[in-house]
């Protein structure tokens, strides 16, 4: 079983897609361990982009994602990362093919809308960041075995 950080970045609230997509992450079958919404800044973002925090369009990342508040969860599955990461398409949303988040919702590089994890080192870095260890639930879900 994996985990992965997820953020609704906040375009997705702007723009009204906050349900649609955390529907698109349950459908698939993603468990919900953990959800709030969140006021980033440009600390916990220089962290969390820390790989792009040298491009020139870091600045333009940071007034994006701090332009309103970001939901963000922790979602659990058998191989979520990989499955979450097919789900919401390539990072730029002309590359990502229909019928995922991005493909489907998002059409610039710089509003697409959703983050995750990218590796299994990434997800235990990014859950520990964003979320204290209380935030998290722990439950069953009815049909955990079918998965
Ligand atoms: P990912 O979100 O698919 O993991 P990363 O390469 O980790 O992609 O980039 C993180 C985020 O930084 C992207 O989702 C996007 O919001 C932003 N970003 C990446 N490259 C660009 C760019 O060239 N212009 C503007 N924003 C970018
Ligand atoms: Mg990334």
């Amino acid at each position: 079983m994996q985990r992965s950080l997820v953020l609704l970045k906040p375009d997705a609230i702007q723009r009204g897609l906050v349900g649609e997509i955390i529907a698109r992450l349950e459908k698939r079958g993603l468990k919900i361990v953990a959800m709030k919404t969140m006021q980033l800044d440009e600390t916990i973002l220089k962290e969390h982009y820390a790989h792009l925090a040298s491009k020139p369009f870091f600045p333009e990342i940071v007034s994006y994602m701090t332009i309103c508040p970001v939901v963000a969860l922790i979602v659990e599955g058998p191989n979520a990362i990989a499955a979450l990461r097919n789900t919401l398409g390539a990072t730029n949303p002309l590359e990502a093919v229909p019928w995922t988040i991005r493909g489907d919702y998002a059409l610039s590089i710089g509003f697409n809308l959703i983050h995750a994890s990218d590796g299994e080192e990434a997800a235990v870095a990014e859950i520990k960041r964003f979320f204290k260890e209380e935030e998290v639930l722990n439950y069953n879900k009815i049909d955990s075995n079918l998965l």
